[in-house]
C-alpha cells in the first residue's frame, strides 16, 4: 500500500524539469530534422547547378562546335587562287570582297577565318543554310561565351550590322582553341619536318600552332588551319559548401569540356 501511494504521488504530474528535458530533446531532433532537411535542399540545389552549368556550358560548346565545323561553307562562291588550286587563297574578289569593316579583326581583307587567337575564333560559313554567307564570331567576354554573327547581302556586296554579342553560355572562366595547320609544300611552311617523323616535309603534315613560341596567327598562316581544338571550363553558378576545388580552393564545382573540329570544308 504504502509503496503504491509512493509510486502514485511520483506518477501524478510532469515535474518543470521533465518537461524542461523533454522540451530540449524534442528541440533537438527537431533541429536535427532541420539541418537535414536544409542540408538535402541545398545539396539538391548544388545539384541542379551542377546540371545546369553542364547543360549550359555542354549545349553552348555544340552550338559553337557545329557552327566552327562549317567554316568555309560558303554557298555564294569562294574565289580561288588561279595559280595555286589546291590552297584556298583569301578570298580577293566578289562576293564577299571584304571583311567586317570596323571591328577589331578588321584587316580589310576578306578571309575564311578572319581570326585565330587562343581565346576567339571568326570565320565564314552559311550557319543557317540560308544561302547567305555570316560572318561569325565566338569569344569569352568576362564569363559570357559570346557569338556575333554579320550576315553577307549579296544585293549591297556588304555586310549587314550585327545585333551585338550575344550570350550563349554563362559561367564560362576559361576557353582556349588550338589550331592544326597544314604545313607541307601545299601549306605555309615547305621546309620544315613538322610532324616530326622522319626529318622530311612530307605531303600532308600537321602542325599544332604554339602562341608561346610562334606568335599570332597571321593571315598567311590562318588560311592553312585546317583543325581547331576547344576546350571550356564552366563552373557551376553557386558554391557546394560541401565541395572543395582542389586548384582553386574555393567551393564551386568545375567541369571541362573539350572538342575536336575537322574543317571539312577547307582544303
Ligand atoms: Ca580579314
Ligand atoms: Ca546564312
Ligand atoms: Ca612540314
Ligand atoms: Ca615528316
Amino acid at each position: 500500500m504504502m509503496k503504491n501511494n509512493h509510486l502514485s504521488n511520483r506518477e501524478k504530474g510532469i515535474s518543470l524539469v521533465e518537461l524542461m528535458i523533454v522540451t530540449a530533446l524534442l528541440g533537438l531532433v527537431m533541429a536535427g530534422m532541420y539541418n537535414m532537411f536544409v542540408h538535402q535542399q541545398k545539396s539538391y540545389l548544388v545539384q541542379d547547378h551542377v546540371s545546369a552549368m553542364q547543360q549550359n556550358a555542354r549545349v553552348g560548346l555544340e552550338y559553337m562546335v557545329k557552327d566552327i565545323r562549317m567554316a568555309g561553307y560558303i554557298p555564294e562562291g569562294i574565289p580561288f587562287d588561279a595559280d595555286d588550286p589546291p590552297v584556298p587563297a583569301p578570298l580577293q574578289s566578289t562576293p564577299p570582297s571584304a571583311d567586317v569593316a570596323g571591328q577589331s579583326f578588321t584587316d580589310g581583307e576578306d578571309e575564311i577565318i578572319e581570326e585565330a587567337t587562343a581565346t576567339t575564333i571568326t570565320f565564314l560559313a552559311d550557319i543557317d543554310n540560308d544561302a547567305r554567307t555570316e560572318t561569325v564570331r565566338y569569344a569569352l567576354n568576362g564569363t559570357d561565351l559570346t557569338m556575333e554573327v554579320w550576315e553577307w547581302n549579296a544585293l549591297t556586296a556588304t555586310w549587314g550590322a550585327s545585333i551585338g554579342a550575344q550570350i550563349i553560355a554563362e559561367d564560362i572562366e576559361n576557353l582556349a582553341f588550338t589550331y592544326v595547320l597544314l604545313s607541307d609544300d601545299r601549306g605555309y611552311n615547305n621546309d620544315a619536318d613538322d610532324d616530326g617523323n622522319d626529318g622530311i616535309d612530307e605531303e600532308g603534315e600537321l602542325k599544332t600552332w604554339n602562341f608561346g613560341t610562334d606568335g599570332t596567327l597571321g593571315n598567311a598562316q590562318r588560311r592553312f588551319i585546317r583543325q581547331v581544338s576547344v576546350t571550356m571550363n564552366a563552373r557551376a553558378a553557386v558554391k557546394d559548401p560541401v565541395y572543395t576545388d582542389p586548384v582553386g580552393g574555393d567551393h564551386y564545382r568545375r567541369r571541362a569540356l573539350t572538342s575536336n573540329i575537322n574543317l571539312r570544308n577547307i582544303t
